[in-house]
């Protein structure tokens, strides 16, 4: 039987394209050109699935064109990059990679927030400038971290791995706010509290985005939400561009509205607003969250298994939209 024919829309790690070619007629793409729309909806021509990543885009007018396709597996938990719905109506069955990554991506958010909070990036470029000639008491003095504030907006699995790391490991008081409320017991895991956004963002010293993005969570963070924090307080954002209005938020920096934020993702990435590049009191990563070789070969492999799981043996792993397996 001739085998099922795929496209991994990326440069991947060799051993997962052998895995694959187990399994399918792989069109690899391991020169990793980032294709347009046009370009992959000519390359899932006949296509029965996809392994994507977060730069394609999976939508209504795509899905027309390429009928035969069945299952797009992101390598990522965040799929604003999948119309849902629109893969529901065509049938087609969706798939990310929870899990995991949480561990890997809570320790970056708390890297973040310590360099921005302790003024770790601004002080190593002073270092490097040649302009560090004497010590001074209030040298690059920055925020206090172990028995503050930590306040999580999206208490997801990824909140609360940060969460624990700040009450766990730095002692500090944990505020969250999310749709929903978190059963006692992951409360108390967490050592988390629940408070409404308002109270959140007054009383955060320091402030970490873990929501997935959605049309509802666009510019949650804006100019408005930045004039109720502290001006001592951080901010940091390891969800997705977007979620922060970056132009209010590189003004806020500016004015002292608040002190300082960390900053993974970007509105319009790989593109970052020349406004947050010409500060100092904003540490930014090029959306590195969950960058170790262990946890990227995690996602890859989950991404290959559902892939396997779903068009061999018709058993995703991690299905978004699990009622494409109803009927
Ligand atoms: C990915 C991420 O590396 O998992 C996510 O949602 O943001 C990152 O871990 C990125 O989306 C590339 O697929």
């Amino acid at each position: 039987m001739r085998k099922p024919t795929i496209l991994v829309a990326r440069e991947v790690f060799p051993e997962v394209l052998v895995k694959l070619q187990q399994h399918f007629e792989v069109t690899s793409n391991q020169d990793d050109t980032i294709f347009t729309p046009e370009q992959l909806r000519e390359k899932l021509q006949g296509k029965a699935g996809v392994f994507t990543t977060g730069s394609e885009r999976i939508d209504a007018a795509l899905l027309a064109a390429c009928p035969e396709l069945k299952i797009c597996a992101n390598m990522a938990v965040g799929f604003n990059n999948f119309d849902v719905d629109a893969m529901t109506a065509k049938r087609v069955l969706g798939t990310n990679t929870p899990d995991v990554l949480t561990d890997t991506t809570a320790d970056f958010g708390f890297a973040l927030l310590l360099a921005a909070a302790r003024r770790m990036a601004e002080s190593e470029h002073f270092l490097r400038a040649g302009k560090w000639n004497r010590w001074t008491f209030d040298m690059f003095a920055g925020a206090e971290v172990h028995g503050s504030t930590l306040g999580i907006l999206g208490m997801g699995r990824i909140g609360q791995g940060i969460a624990k790391r700040g009450h766990h490991g730095f002692g500090m008081k944990v505020v969250y706010h999310n749709r929903s409320r978190l059963d006692a017991a992951t409360e108390a895991a967490c050592g988390a509290s629940w408070v409404s956004k308002a109270e959140l963002l007054a009383t955060s010293d320091h402030l970490v985005l873990v929501l997935p993005y959605s049309k509802e969570a666009h510019h949650i963070i804006g100019a408005a939400e930045l004039a109720q924090m502290k001006p001592t307080a951080t901010l940091v954002n390891i969800a997705r561009g977007g979620i922060v209005d970056d132009a209010a938020l590189a003004a806020a920096l500016r004015n002292g509205t608040i002190a300082a934020a960390g900053l993974d993702v970007y509105e319009g990435e790989p593109k970052v607003h020349p406004d947050l590049l010409a500060l100092s009191n904003v540490v930014l990563s090029p959306h590195i969250a969950s960058a170790t070789i262990p946890t990227r070969l995690a996602m890859a492999n989950l991404a290959a298994d559902n892939l396997i799981g779903y068009l061999v043996r018709g058993e995703p792993l991690t299905p978004l939209n699990p009622q494409v397996l109803a009927g």
